[in-house]
């Protein structure tokens, strides 16, 4: 039996870091290397994801995952036993078929991903090498400049903020491990901030803090005033927000929920056009809803030359999103999520779209997170230059920092 063949293949039901049940999967090979994966699992989920299963009824508030767990040693497990583990689209591309359904809604993408994950790493650990190694070959040099989610709102904390995620890019840092310890600085700088205003310091979903606040403006004052204090300036640190705007979207017009705000497509582009004229914002976030063409198109007409516009919702990870945003000018960036799409090879296949059509590809993780760090390996892997992996807080998040720092170690 050639060592490199899929022996066995074994789901689980384990929690992430909200302490929701998601999917695990172990991939064994003949010559008994391992290769272990969890599948996260997002808040402010896009419309045209792929589908994230659960199970329903009384278990866990129906948010258990047993019939993904039973999927992956049953008809999957069947499926990719004897298969080459060095393979990977093969793999995937069977797992596609097996599940048979657009959106990945008869398998789950949670019980698809893990399984396709998996293989990735137990064909590294075949070779014995680091998996960004595996993926990316000997191109893969480039560590990734993080944007470090330092203040959250929106679906990600109970405060009074509807921008989801504000954070600092250490734009100007040599290396990762400074640009981590500056943004870590401010971060603690920001908490002393927020202390000593009698604000909260507790955290939200991705590790930064979660303070009541008078306006989202605000939240970016403090933020600028904790660079500034930590003893850097805003020519070292720049600001990125994910608006997260499908969530307010509703019958062509914006809803704002915790602040009660009513606005129309170009009223959110002048008001986003203001903010990044108004402060060192360099890259905005699904400024606008995933279904709002007509304003990414007028988004990207005003800002796109001087700022990145990410396409989260709006491009989910699927190329033929992507396709129809560089067709029609929609962004310049793509935020890149696993989960969104459901296998390894689709989300390589986008990145290499958006990579050849001048899009950036930033590395994502999502608000339901675990111990995993793939996307670390994953944005090394493809030079993609850029992730968002969370605050410098909450082990969900610094496993992918640390894991970017054992990685820049080794690179060096
Ligand atoms: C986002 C993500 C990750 P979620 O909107 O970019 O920060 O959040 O996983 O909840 O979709
Ligand atoms: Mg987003």
């Amino acid at each position: 039996m050639q060592e490199n063949i899929i022996k066995s293949v074994r789901g689980f039901e384990v929690l992430d870091s909200r302490g929701n049940p998601t999917v695990a999967a172990e991939v064994t090979l003949c010559d008994g290397s391992t290769g272990f994966a969890i599948s996260p699992s997002g808040a402010s989920t896009g419309m045209f994801e792929a589908h994230e299963k659960r199970d329903g009824g009384e278990r866990y508030g129906g948010k258990g995952v047993k019939q993904c767990v039973d999927a992956v040693n049953g008809e999957i497990a069947k499926g990719i036993i004897d298969l080459n583990t060095l393979n990977q689209r093969k793999i995937d591309e069977f797992l596609i078929k097996l599940d048979g359904t657009e959106n990945k809604s008869r398998l789950g993408a949670n019980a698809i991903l893990a399984v396709s994950l998996a293989a990735a790493k137990v064909a590294a650990n075949y070779y014995k090498m680091p998996l960004y190694r595996y993926l990316g070959g000997i191109n893969a040099t480039d560590l990734p400049r993080p944007m470090l989610n330092i203040l959250n709102g929106g679906a990600h904390a109970k405060n009074n903020i509807d921008i989801q995620e504000f954070m600092i890019i250490p734009y100007t840092a040599k290396t990762f491990c400074e640009g981590l310890r500056q943004c870590t600085e401010i971060y603690h700088t920001l908490g002393k901030i927020l202390k000593d205003m009698g604000k909260t310091t507790g955290v939200g979903d991705e590790g930064g803090f979660a303070p009541d606040l008078e306006s989202d403006e605000k939240a970016i004052e403090v933020i600028v005033e904790a660079i500034k204090k930590a003893g850097y300036t805003t020519e070292q640190i720049k600001i990125a927000l994910d608006v997260a705007s499908s969530e307010w979207y509703k019958d062509g017009e914006y809803l704002l929920p915790k602040r009660n705000l009513k606005m129309s497509g170009d009223e959110l582009i002048a008001y986003i056009k203001q903010l990044t004229d108004r402060y060192p914002i360099i890259s905005v976030e699904d400024g606008v809803a995933e279904d709002d063409w007509q304003s990414w198109k007028k988004l990207t007409k005003e800002l796109g030359d001087r700022v990145q516009l990410v396409g989260d919702d709006l491009f989910v990870t699927n190329t033929e999103r992507l396709k129809k945003g560089i067709e029609e000018k929609c962004g310049n960036a793509i935020l890149v999520k696993l989960n969104q799409i459901g296998t390894l090879t689709e989300t390589l296949d986008v990145v290499r779209l958006a990579q050849q059509n001048g899009y950036k590809a930033v590395i994502s993780h999502r608000s339901g997170e675990s111990e995993d760090t793939t996307i670390a390996d994953l944005a090394v892997a493809l030079n993609a230059g850029q992730i968002k992996t969370g605050a410098p807080c909450r082990s969900d998040r610094t496993a992918k920092y640390n894991r970017l720092l054992v990685i820049e170690r080794e690179l060096n």
